[in-house]
This record gives structure tokens, sequence and C-alpha cells, in this order.
């Protein structure tokens, strides 16, 4: 590999005050963020998602590999199919996979097999990881930290579509190695979830979930 060419950094610092207001802010608006289960079948622009996912794509990565698919599903015959293939594999769950102590964590939830978001929803988002690119000529390059990478570029995908006025359920069926063959997806890249996104249905409910104060998820010294 060739050494890349460097440049400055066009960074601008802050105002400490300032800094401090800008994460007051986006911790306020982030705590604005629910998994919505109940959508509205109104379209969304295509100019959100895109730019939502160029977003998503200056993740940082494992040595710059960017290992990431995003194939985005619009067409109603695509998500029927999707849905079809996902309740296929959440009823095996519901009813034979999971085991109790998985069924008693998710009671709260109150979810069952039923996915009909899947359709009403105008956007699907499925999200792959590839652990190796195809180079060409039937060359494969390996990558490095793959999940992780798509990981950090799931969480801005997430963050960009709340922030453009979205809402968004990150969903998992298990396995959905059928969308491989749904989206027609090369064996390199391998699901890593499906990113529910449009607007909520009117009087859509949320849990009400506790997410832990600051002294529990974070220690100083
Ligand atoms: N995929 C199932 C079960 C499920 C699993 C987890 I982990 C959740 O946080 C929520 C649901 C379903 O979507 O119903």
């Amino acid at each position: 590999m060739t050494q890349e060419t460097f440049e400055p950094l066009a960074f601008q610092e802050k105002p400490v005050d300032e800094m401090i207001a800008a994460s007051r802010a986006f911790d306020a608006e982030m705590r604005r963020r629910h998994s919505v289960r109940e959508f509205s079948s109104h379209p969304i622009p295509m100019e959100v998602i895109e730019n939502a996912i160029r977003a998503a794509g200056s993740a940082p990565s494992g040595a710059n590999m960017q290992p990431w698919h995003f194939a985005v599903v619009t067409s109603a015959e695509k998500k029927r199919q999707i849905r079809a293939a996902a309740e296929r594999e959440e009823r095996a769950f519901y009813e034979k996979r999971a085991s109790a102590e998985w069924l008693d964590a998710l009671a709260p939830l109150n979810t069952n097999a039923s996915k009909p978001f899947l359709e009403t929803a105008p956007c699907l988002i499925a999200i792959f990881y590839k652990s190796t690119t195809l180079t060409g000529q039937g060359k494969t390059r390996k990558n490095y930290y793959p999940k992780e990478s798509v990981g950090i570029a799931t969480g801005i995908l997430i963050t960009a579509l709340h922030l453009a006025g979205l809402v968004t359920l990150t969903y998992t069926p298990s396995p959905m190695n059928f969308l491989n063959d749904l989206l027609q997806r090369p064996k390199n890249e391998h699901p890593f979830l499906l990113l529910v996104t449009g607007y909520p249905a009117e009087n859509a409910q949320v849990p009400q979930l506790e997410k832990y104060p600051l002294e529990k998820i974070a220690t100083f010294e």
C-alpha cells in the first residue's frame, strides 16, 4: 500500500462555554430518540436517506477499509418478501429457539412474531458488514474490525436520521442471511441489522424505558 498524502486538519477550536452548551444540547436531543415499532406509510425524501448514509460512510473504520454496505429498500414487493422471510424466522424464535430467559427479557417490550412495520415503513436499510472486500479478478482483501466499524457507522446513521426528523427501529431477525438472497448481496457481506426508517404512526406508543445515569455507566479517576 502506498503512503497517503497528508494535509493540515481543518480544526476550529470552540470556546469552552460553547462546547458545554453544544454537548448538553446534543444529549438532550438524543434523549428524544426512541426505537419505534409503529410506522406511518408516509413517504420520506430520499435525499435525507442519502445524506444520512453519506454521514455514516464517514465513520472511522479499521485501516479505513470502510467494510459496509447499505442496501436501501423502498419497493413494496421487496418489503413484502423481507417481511415474509423475517416473520418465518421470528415464529421459530418465539415458538422454539428463544430461551425462557430471553423471552423474559423481551416481555417489557411486548414484541411478537408479527412485523407489519416491515411493509408499512417507507424505507428499510439493510446494513451489511464485509469480512473481506472483493478487489477484482477473484482477489479479496481482509478487513479489520469490520463489526466494530459497522457498529460505529450504524450509530452515526441512526443519529443522522433522528436529527433529520425521522424515526428508526434497529431490527435484527435471527438468522437474517435471507437478506443476502433477497437483496442479491455477495457472500463476503454479512447482514448486521435492518434499520427500519420513516415517520412514526399517529399516536405511536413507545415503552417508557429508563437509561442508566452517568454514575452507572462511567468511571472517572
Ligand atoms: N428479533 C425479535 C426478538 C427481539 C430481540 C431483541 I435482543 C430485542 O431487543 C427485541 C426483539 C423481534 O424483533 O421480535
